[in-house]
C-alpha cells in the first residue's frame, strides 16, 4: 500500500510510524486511520522488526478523530458500518511492543490511540484530553475506560465532563505516561527504548505484554494463573536457555 498520510521508516530493529497530516493537525481520518493499520501488521509481521514507535509532530499527536469527516455520519448506518471496531482497535492486536510518542496534543481518539499502545513515552509539551463533550458526544474508542483504568475514577471523570486537558507532567503524575522527556529528545528516546525491547527474547516479549495485558481483562486469580502457565512454557524454549546461561558465563546473552 502507498502511503499518503503517514510515513515509515526503520531505525535499526525498531520499526516507526510518523502520523503525517500537520495541516489537520494529524487529525483521524479514516485513510489515515487504514494506513496506520497496514503499517502497524507490516511491521508486526517483520521478523526484522522487535518493536514499534508511533509518532506525530511536534505540534499534535493527533487532534482527534477527523471531526470533518464524522460530521455527517448517521445512526444506525455508522453502528451497521462498524467503522471504529474495523479501522482502530488494529493497534490492540499487534503482537510486538508498540511504543506511542507523544508531542503536542493528543487529544480525543488521539489520547485514546495513545492509550491502546503498550507504552506512552511523552514530550514536556504533550497534552492530554478527551474533548468530545464539547463536541455533543462522548469518547468512542475506549477513551471512557482506558483512561479511567490508569487514572483512576475521579480524574477520568473531571477530564472527560469537562474537555480539561492535562499536561505531560501531570500525566506522568497521574500515570498515564512512563516518562516524560525533553521535547527535542522524544523521537530518540522511543527508539532507544525500543532498541532495548527488540534485544529481548521476541518469544518472552510476546508472551509478556500478553501476561500484562491480562491485568486489565480479568480476575487476580485468573491473571496469576495465566503468568504462571506462560512462565512456565518458556522453560520449553531456547530463550530461557540462553538468557539463564548468559548470566551465568557471565556474557550478554544473543536472542536470535
Ligand atoms: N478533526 C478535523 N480537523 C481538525 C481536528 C479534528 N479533530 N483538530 C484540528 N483540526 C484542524 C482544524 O480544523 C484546522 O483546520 P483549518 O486550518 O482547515 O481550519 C487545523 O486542524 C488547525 O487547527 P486549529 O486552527 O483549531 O489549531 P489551534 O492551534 O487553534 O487549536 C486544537 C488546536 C486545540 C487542538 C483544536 O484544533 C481543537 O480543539 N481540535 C479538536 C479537538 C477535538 O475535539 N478532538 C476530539 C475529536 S472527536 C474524537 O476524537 C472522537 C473519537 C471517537 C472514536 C473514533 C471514531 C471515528
Amino acid at each position: 500500500m502507498d502511503y499518503e498520510m503517514i510515513a515509515t521508516e526503520t531505525q535499526g530493529r525498531v520499526g516507526l510510524i510518523l502520523l503525517n497530516r500537520p495541516k489537520a493537525l494529524n487529525a483521524l481520518c479514516d485513510q489515515l486511520m487504514t494506513e496506520l493499520g497496514d503499517a502497524l501488521r507490516g511491521y508486526d509481521n517483520d521478523t526484522a522488526i522487535g518493536a514499534i514507535v508511533v509518532t506525530g509532530s511536534e505540534r499534535a499527536f493527533a487532534a482527534g478523530a477527523d471531526i470533518k469527516e464524522m460530521q455527517n455520519r448517521t445512526h444506525p448506518a455508522t453502528a451497521l458500518d462498524d467503522f471504529i471496531g474495523k479501522t482502530w482497535e488494529v493497534v490492540t492486536t499487534i503482537r510486538k511492543p508498540v511504543i506511542a510518542a507523544v508531542a503536542g496534543y493528543a487529544l480525543g481518539g488521539g489520547c485514546e490511540l495513545a492509550m491502546m499502545c503498550d507504552i506512552v513515552l511523552a514530550a514536556d509539551t504533550a497534552k492530554f484530553g478527551q474533548p468530545e463533550i464539547n463536541l455533543g458526544v462522548i469518547p468512542g474508542a475506549g477513551g471512557t475506560q482506558r483512561l479511567t483504568r490508569a487514572v483512576g475514577k475521579s480524574k477520568a471523570m473531571e477530564m472527560i465532563l469537562t474537555g480539561r486537558m492535562m499536561d505531560a507532567a501531570e500525566a506522568e503524575r497521574a500515570n498515564l505516561v512512563a516518562r516524560v522527556v525533553p521535547a527535542a529528545d522524544l523521537i530518540a528516546e522511543a527508539v532507544k527504548l525500543g532498541e532495548t525491547i527488540a534485544g529481548m527474547s521476541p518469544v518472552a516479549t510476546a508472551i509478556a505484554k500478553r501476561a500484562v495485558n491480562r491485568a486489565y481483562e480479568t480476575t487476580l486469580a485468573e491473571g496469576v494463573g495465566y503468568e504462571r502457565a506462560t512462565f512456565l512454557s518458556l522453560f520449553g524454549t531456547p530463550h530461557q536457555r540462553e538468557g539463564m546461561s548468559a548470566f551465568i558465563e557471565k556474557r550478554k546473552p544473543e536472542f536470535s
